[in-house]
């Protein structure tokens, strides 16, 4: 009913509209988040309760639903929540993947990836909207032809393969306002019926064929993060959601409206990374081919209406496509494109902001930032290394079009839900207002030096280390004890996000452990990460750590001071557990790497100090909490960059000279290492 009602107000009251156009949602489960935003789920649990039933039980019955890979994922799940709440209309738009996010098995110290079928089971949060269908054309090829009556070019697709996109809508909750937005994915299928009794061969032969490009394209989720790879299947996956949210989007807005002239006055489309971008010169072909605008027209309205956010600068990461792979994806932007092209080329001489390239390579971002209106970086420190270095030469033509957004979280999910004890406290302190407003947190400042609040931090924090502790051994059968220091990195594994340094520093406990040289406080340290499967680097600092693992938990003189636990299949609902019971957040990016982070964030809000470099949003989260609550080391990002500029840094040298660090590293290809057979890969 509230779903209902809200779509019949916009309709009313037709506000802006936008489009959050992503690859990537990573939701968790909906079950408990829908509660706590109804603000029923103490209701309902105690009501269950007097049935004998445990609400956390049937909780844990629900899949996550893992459409996404890390960070970006995250992102838009959490501003998905937020703009339900603030009462913005808005749709999320992506891809209903049939696996999410592999699974991640430990099996003799390595990572073992196995297909996550979340939809086994049925999905109950979704509604199928057959209603809202929209053809999808691949490949084939083009036909120019003028148009008798204007005279114009024609671009006509011929021999194309079509795929039926059926929209799946989720329910988006927001936070005690009645208000419900939709999250639509698009799912896959054949558009001619399969006749096994057809005698024409060429029409059996198409039909397998289509058959079979519905099939794949909406199979799986790449588990790629911050790597981009260049695969067709994934050029397939990005037209084929960004192609039917357009028609949506357009044939929406003329039901209620007139004239598409003016679309950009009531829809924002916003691009999650370069993955969309497709959509600008998809916009463009609508505008003209099926609305019948003229070049400037279109270009007029779809360079108000595109938006781009721009999630990393590392390079390996950058979308480049072939001009060849999208000649036979989707010929019919072709044309398009090249005309993009040389608009920029006729008023830019400079080479490095060119979309297509010398070697007939297309840069996706630089489509973006030219025929966008807005292009923003995720912290602050990260805009501005966007403006200063990465972006600089179209910083120059285009000042006003930077801007910066810091990333954030949901409250909701990242502490109502998944800090109940924590909650409860505030809600007796500083009463509601925060859930609404992040500001009024700082109202807890009036019980700094406040006993007995202090030491209730103190018992929530524990309780919830007991029940983290309670939760690994039922799991993983891993014992830790609640006493310890719990220091926690959990994220995708990157070399830039640096897990190999903190298992640097384990290891150089363990070292001086084993000299005699005790920790104040025993120390757990956690890991959670799963590594992309052709990462290779990645795959062998996931073993480093479980041969650490191995090695220090089991070592009797070591063991009541340090262990090392390997969190096995960390995802969203995996961090709900963690980051609760979180002493020590870990934030240790190579300064400059780390657009913003929204962990950090997770693991601050729920009074964990953080260990981190002046990193992506770290910055901004050192600035606001102090020296107290956050402590910084290493290389700033500014040296960082010089060094890469002169190709200064010599790792060896800092193990020759530095016997800790040596020993450190020698460790890893030692004795110990090879007795439990962890030598081979890491050596
Ligand atoms: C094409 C392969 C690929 C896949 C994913 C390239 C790039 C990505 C993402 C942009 C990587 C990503 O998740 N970036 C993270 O975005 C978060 C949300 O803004 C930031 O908090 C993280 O710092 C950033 O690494």
């Amino acid at each position: 009913d509230r779903w209902l009602m809200t779509q019949e107000q916009y309709k009313k009251d037709d506000p802006k509209t936008v489009y959050y156009m992503s690859m990537e949602f990573l939701m968790g489960r909906a079950l408990g988040n829908n509660l706590i935003n109804l603000t029923d789920y103490k209701e309902v649990q105690e009501a269950l309760e007097e049935m004998g039933i445990n609400l956390n039980v049937i909780e844990d019955q629900e899949p996550d639903a893992a459409l996404g890979n890390g960070g970006l994922g995250r992102l838009a799940a959490c501003f998905l929540d937020s703009l339900a709440t603030l009462g913005y209309a808005a749709y999320g738009c992506g891809i209903r993947y049939h696996y999410g996010m592999f699974k991640q098995k430990i099996e003799n110290g390595y990572q073992v990836e196995t297909p996550d079928n979340w939809l086994k089971e049925g999905n109950p949060f979704e509604i199928r909207r057959e209603e809202y269908a929209k053809e999808v054309r691949f490949g084939g090829n083009i036909r120019v032809e003028k148009d008798p009556k204007t005279g114009r070019d024609m671009f006509i697709q011929e021999n194309f393969e079509s795929v039926l996109a059926i929209p799946y809508d989720m329910p988006i909750v927001g936070y005690n306002n009645n208000l419900v937005n939709t999250l639509r994915i698009w799912d896959a299928k054949a558009i001619t019926d399969f006749h096994l009794d057809s005698f024409d061969r060429g029409e059996y032969q198409k039909a397998v064929e289509q058959e079979n490009l519905a099939k794949t394209i909406v199979e799986v989720l790449y588990p790629n993060d911050n790597h981009y790879a260049g695969k067709e299947l994934r050029l397939k996956q990005q037209y084929f959601f960004i192609s039917a949210s357009l028609q949506e989007a357009v044939d929406k807005y003329l039901r209620d409206h007139d004239d598409i002239h003016k679309f950009y006055e009531k829809v924002t489309i916003q691009m999650n990374d370069t993955h969309p971008t497709v959509a600008v010169a998809e916009l463009m072909r609508l505008l003209m081919d099926e609305h019948g605008l003229e070049w400037d027209e279109a270009w007029e309205v779809t360079t108000k209406t595109c938006a781009y956010t721009n999630h990393t600068i590392m390079a390996e990461a950058l979308e480049k496509w072939p001009i060849g792979y999208l000649k036979k994806v989707v010929p019919q932007l072709v044309p398009i494109i090249e005309i993009l092209d040389d608009k920029v080329r006729r008023r830019f001489s400079d080479e490095s902001t060119a979309i297509i390239d010398r070697n007939d390579t297309v840069h996706m971002a630089h489509i973006d930032i030219h025929y966008g209106f807005s292009v923003n970086g995720v912290a602050a420190l990260h805009t501005d290394i966007l403006k200063q270095s990465e972006l600089n030469h179209f910083y120059k033509i285009y000042p006003d079009k930077f801007n910066n957004k810091t990333n954030g979280i949901t409250f909701r999910r990242w502490l109502l839900h998944c800090n109940p004890r924590l909650t409860a406290l505030l809600d007796e302190t500083i009463k509601d207002e925060y859930k609404e407003d992040a500001s009024k947190l700082v109202k807890l400042l009036e019980y700094k030096d406040d006993e007995t609040v202090l030491k209730r931090l103190l018992e929530i924090k524990k309780e919830n280390k007991k029940d983290l502790a309670a939760y690994l051994k039922e799991t993983q059968a891993i014992e830790i004890d609640a006493d310890t220091i719990f220091d926690i990195q959990v994220k995708r594994l990157h070399e830039y996000k640096r897990q190999q340094l903190n298992a640097l520093y384990i290891i150089d406990k363990y070292l001086e452990i084993k000299e005699g040289i005790l920790p104040k406080t025993p120390i757990t340290a956690i890991f959670g990460a799963k590594a992309a499967p052709a990462y290779v680097i990645a795959k062998d600092i996931i073993h480093l750590i479980l041969c650490l693992q191995e090695i220090i938990n089991n070592d009797p003189e070591v063991s009541p001071y340090l262990k090392v636990v390997m969190v096995e299949n960390y995802n969203v609902t995996k961090a709900e557990k963690l980051i609760p019971a979180c002493d020590i957040s870990e934030q240790i990016s190579l300064a400059s790497k780390e657009a913003s982070g929204t962990g950090n964030m997770k693991f601050m809000l729920n009074g964990a100090v953080t260990l981190g470099t002046e990193d992506g949003a770290n910055v901004e989260i050192h600035e606001l909490v102090g020296d107290d609550n956050i402590f910084v080391f290493g290389a700033s990002s500014d040296e960082v960059i010089e060094h890469y500029k002169k190709a200064d840094y010599s790792a060896k040298d800092y193990y020759k000279k530095n016997p800790k660090i040596k020993a450190a590293v020698d460790f890893i290809t030692g004795k110990q290492m090879m007795k439990i057979g962890c030598k081979e890969s890491l050596e």
